[in-house]
């Protein structure tokens, strides 16, 4: 029956407060602004009835491993007879779609993980290894959350909300026209991916909009600083086999921007596939966020895709200004060589980095870009 695990010990799990607001000075701010999706309902739905809201606590028995930064491990007792490996495929307010050998269940999480889950939104998210335990044909409920190798996340309302979990690659996904293309978003998310240490690629569809060749000099910049570019249309095909190539047997998160395209590329990727897609408002060329929870999908070739809700502005969470130099390959040869040590490389005299950009070896874009982010805009 079940099993109790040695490091059982008590644990006050505090409940979840309402929310509020605790930003890190000094931070960028880090609203990653997606639209308010779904993935918020677990935190304004939670129950808690009788003695008052919110502020109690309560002893529960179990085992926490894991550490903070990579969300909780919880080994609760378990009837592991009776428990399933699974995947969690989407997160619909309380409940969760998780694929495992023996088919898809849709499952509540235990009560308890979501007691011991009092700084994050989302106790369950796209991505996560999970073990479920069967109720009825089909229905199941989420008892264990296993260790996340990685995961991308942003904040909402003074919390961390994790989006997707355990990825590989991660595509930051862009167009050339319809809405316009925006590098320093581009350089924005190489910083978020790099910090996760996950493998960027750096996608740009919609060519058939506009003429390549004009594409070539911002391409070529970050080829050289080694990021891998791919240009695709959904429309014409191009590029969509390089790409299938890129995320073979990976498990790959797509983000960027409403209406660049990301579930179109999914649809052109796994041609058995009809992710809805909506054209863009021509008076919003930002898109109307047709995608609005973060998805799971099995490639024939081998991986997964999760598709994500578009953002529409991109906060780095949790850099500092000083951490921001670190981040720009193109600007690491030269950040010793100015005569502060403590030099920004925005306005101070004889610096390396902004010699360097007038003679051409840091491109101009780049280093704006650079200027941007440090300064927090
Ligand atoms: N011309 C052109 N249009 C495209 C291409 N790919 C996608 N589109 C169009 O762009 C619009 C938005 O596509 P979606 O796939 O819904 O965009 P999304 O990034 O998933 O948007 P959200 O789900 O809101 O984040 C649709 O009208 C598509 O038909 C392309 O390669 N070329
Ligand atoms: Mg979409
Ligand atoms: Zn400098």
């Amino acid at each position: 029956m079940s099993k109790k695990n040695k490091n059982q010990k008590k644990i006050r799990a505090e409940f979840k407060k309402n929310y509020d607001t605790r930003r890190r000075k000094n931070d960028l701010t880090r609203d990653f602004d997606a639209n308010q999706s779904n993935l918020e309902d677990l935190n304004t739905a939670e129950r808690v009835s009788g003695k008052g809201r919110w502020t109690r606590k309560r002893t529960v028995t179990g085992d926490i491993s894991g550490s903070e930064d990579t969300g909780f491990n919880v080994a609760l007792e378990i009837d592991e007879s009776q428990a399933l490996a699974g995947r969690v495929i989407r997160v619909h307010g309380l409940s969760s779609i998780v694929e495992t050998s023996i088919g898809t269940f849709e499952c509540t999480t235990r009560g308890l993980l979501k007691s011991l889950a009092t700084d994050l939104q989302n106790v369950v998210v796209a991505g996560d290894h999970v073990t479920i335990q069967q109720v009825s044909p089909g229905q199941g409920v989420v008892v264990r959350v296993e260790q996340r190798r990685n995961f991308i996340d942003r904040t909402s309302r003074g919390r961390q909300q994790i989006i997707a979990s355990n990825i590989d690659l991660a595509l930051i996904v862009s167009s050339a026209a319809e809405p316009t293309l925006k590098p320093n978003l581009i350089d924005r998310f190489l910083i978020a991916i790099d910090k996760a240490q996950l493998q960027p690629v750096i996608v740009i569809n919609k060519i058939d909009l506009v003429d390549v060749a004009e594409l070539q000099p911002l391409v070529g910049v970050w080829a050289q600083l080694g990021y891998p570019v791919v240009l695709v249309s959904t429309v014409t095909g191009q590029g969509v086999d390089r790409l299938r190539h890129l995320l073979a047997g990976k498990d790959s998160v797509v983000a960027g921007q409403s209406g660049v395209g990301k579930s179109s590329l999914l649809n052109s990727l796994e041609p058995g596939l009809t992710r809805r897609v909506a054209t863009v408002s021509e008076e919003n060329s930002k898109g109307r966020h047709t995608t609005t929870t973060a998805e799971l999908v099995r490639l024939s070739f081998g991986g997964h895709l999760i598709d994500t809700p578009g953002i529409r502005q991109f906060q780095l969470w949790d850099v500092v200004p000083e951490e921001v130099e670190g981040y720009f390959r193109d600007l690491r040869p030269f950040v010793h060589q100015c005569r502060y040590p403590n030099c920004t490389h925005t306005h101070e005299e004889d610096c390396a980095v902004k010699d360097a950009v007038a003679d051409g070896w840091i491109d101009v874009r780049r280093y704006d870009g650079y200027c941007q982010i440090r300064s927090g805009d």
